[in-house]
């Protein structure tokens, strides 16, 4: 049976098409993002200037993102990064950082389910405080766990790395289409775990063919130090080619 129910829609064409959502609602959520979008465009600006390459990490809750910039902490000194941190709540993850000596900063967004570029802009401005840009190459940003919501707001990154941890099952590409549309890059998360739930990395993808993405794809275990260096180099490797991400937010 053919698979059903997924578009590959640009932003508005999602808004207009929704129907939960009255023509009046679709010109508020465009303004809103309209001005995220300008806002972006500064911080593009303000990341050339201070000579940051930054990578917005996306996944749902508990996927793996702070283990993996833990894991990318103890990887190599030479990959020199900070971190600026989303959540609803606490300052938890930062302060797992910090406990590598990495300079982070907690956003959280009370009841925000994403990081949008003008928290962004806060969040450096309190970054810079704790950390000299001068010294540091990488701006990581771990976005709120969320599937849906970060794939609206362009943070101005120059890469979007979607995590997906093989618990969560093999069949949600499709399913969160707007989100894996994002990635420069997936990274199937928690590797060690795979057999156990019976995940299928052919599954993701055939799932990319059909969102016609062929984006690289990782396998990732923090317990496998080889994955996370792969990974680490990809993100090397895209800094030097000063790739940005083509994405339309
Ligand atoms: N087996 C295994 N467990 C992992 C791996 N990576 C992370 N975990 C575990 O998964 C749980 C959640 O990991 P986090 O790194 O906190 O996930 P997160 O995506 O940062 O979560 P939020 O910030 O809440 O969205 C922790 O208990 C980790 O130890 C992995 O590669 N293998
Ligand atoms: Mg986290």
């Amino acid at each position: 049976m053919q698979d059903q129910g997924f578009s590959t829609q640009t932003r508005e064409q999602r808004l207009n098409d929704n129907p939960n959502l009255s023509k009046k609602s679709v010109q508020i959520v465009q303004k809103i993002l309209s001005k995220n979008d300008m806002k972006a465009q500064e911080l593009r600006e303000f990341y050339a200037k201070a000579g940051l390459y930054v990578v917005n990490l996306m996944s749902s809750p508990g996927s793996g993102k702070t283990t993996l910039l833990e894991s990318l902490a103890l990887s190599a000194k030479s990959f020199r990064f900070c971190v600026l941190e989303g959540d609803l709540q606490t300052n938890r993850d930062a302060q797992r950082l910090q406990a590598k000596g990495i300079s982070a900063y907690q956003i959280t967004t009370g009841e925000a389910c994403h990081l949008d570029a003008f928290m962004i802009e806060q969040g450096l401005e309190s970054l810079q405080k704790q950390c000299d840009f001068g010294q540091i190459d990488y701006l990581f940003i771990e976005n709120v766990g969320n599937l849906v919501c970060p794939a609206s707001y362009d943070l101005g990154a120059h890469l979007n790395i979607v995590l997906l941890s093989t618990p969560e099952g093999d069949d949600k590409i499709l399913k969160y289409p707007s989100m894996f549309l994002c990635a420069d890059a997936v990274v199937v998360s928690k590797a060690d775990m795979m057999e156990y739930f019976d995940f299928k990395l052919s599954s993701i993808r055939e799932d990319l063919d059909k969102l016609k993405s062929q984006v690289p794809l990782f396998l990732l275990s923090s317990k496998d130090e080889q994955s996370v260096a792969q990974l680490r180099d990809f993100i090397t490797q895209k800094c030097a080619e000063n790739y940005q991400s083509k994405h339309q937010f």
